[in-house]
């Protein structure tokens, strides 16, 4: 019986910042309601790195801090909303801006929830023995994906990248495990709609480009649906809240966080939040939180962390994780 654990993290961030000032000069907004509304102060923003950039420099550092050589990686999985291209794969352009030729690369798309899908991917391929190591990123450009003309969303959605790399282990790294979709529901979160248009039908040539967003729909699935996973993933691990030294959710908002916390009842101690510096970033948020505890030296060898990732899909996905 094999666990993957985590051997190192890592994450890039671009360095151009934008303050919730600077954005009410583009939109109609303030500063004093994205901050209480959603706990953002600044995001940082692309001025041309691309999402398979971000996520190479993630990469870079990941496999620097392992120790781990580009062409030792064995299987490469990236998490994104925002790939460069719709083929080839952000995690294949990673693959060759970092030069791990022997590894197998794929993209998985689950949103916000794309990183714990990710990781629960490699772990199976760690399990069963197929790979002994992957690296696993998630990478977003959202200031692409977002419609600077509507103040409800574009003040929400930040760049960066993420990750962590896997190795097979006789200890036990990842614990257990929960995910779950429904897509009845996706539509109230949305991004890239194509219509069909071809020489064999009559199309509209329907397009939307940008993140589209039902709020409140969004809020309530997410205050919901997250108590109850955490529920469910500590029930199988038959584990309690006072096992667990760190909750890391998905960044969306503040707000969201503080009534999981009262919810499952822990206390927003055990929380970080660092939505006030990066805004919501999707699949990267939870790997940059990862790694900025990690870097801050909260997070130390033996802890037990639980990730909750939520999201567009809908989807989510919960993770115990002895780091
Ligand atoms: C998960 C969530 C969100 C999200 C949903 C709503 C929301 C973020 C609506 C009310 C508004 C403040 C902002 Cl829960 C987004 C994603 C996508 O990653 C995932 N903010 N808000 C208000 O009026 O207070």
């Amino acid at each position: 019986m094999f666990y993957s654990k985590i051997k190192a993290v890592g994450a890039y961030v671009p360095q151009n910042t934008v303050t919730n000032d600077d954005l009410s000069k583009i939109v109609d907004t303030n500063d004093e309601w994205i901050s209480s509304r959603t706990g953002i102060k600044r995001r940082h923003f692309s001025t041309g790195e691309n999402t398979s950039d971000l996520a190479a420099r993630s990469a870079e550092k990941i496999l620097e801090r392992a120790g781990v050589l580009p062409e030792d990686v064995e299987l490469i999985i990236v998490a994104s909303v925002s790939a460069d291209y719709g083929t080839p794969s952000t995690a294949c352009l990673v693959q060759a801006k970092i030069g791990a030729v022997n590894a197998v690369a794929f993209d998985i798309g689950a949103a916000c929830s794309g990183f714990i899908f990710a990781l629960s991917t490699a772990d199976k391929f760690i399990k069963s023995g197929v790979y002994k190591n992957a690296l696993v990123i998630g990478s977003e450009v959202l200031s692409k994906c977002a419609d600077f003309t509507d103040r409800g969303t574009c003040v929400l959605f930040g760049d960066g990248s993420g990750g962590a790399f896997l190795e097979r282990s006789e200890e036990v790294g990842i614990i257990a495990e929960d995910l779950g979709s429904d897509g009845a529901r996706g539509l109230s979160l949305t991004l890239g709609f194509k219509e069909v248009v071809s020489p064999y039908c009559e199309g509209t040539r329907d397009e939307h480009r940008f993140i589209e967003m039902d709020g409140r729909a969004i809020f309530d699935f997410a205050t919901r649906t997250v108590p109850k996973t955490i529920k469910k993933i500590l029930e199988k691990a038959d584990l309690t809240t006072d096992d667990v030294d760190f909750v890391i959710s998905h960044q969306a908002n503040a707000r969201i966080i503080e009534v999981v916390s009262r919810k499952i009842k822990v206390p927003m101690d055990k929380f970080y939040l660092n939505m006030d510096e990066y805004a919501n970033t999707s699949s990267a948020s939870i790997p940059i939180v990862l790694n900025e505890m990690w870097e801050k030296g909260i997070i130390k060898e033996g802890n037990t962390l639980l990730l909750a990732g939520f999201g567009a899909g809908l989807t989510w996905g919960s993770m115990l994780i002895k780091f």
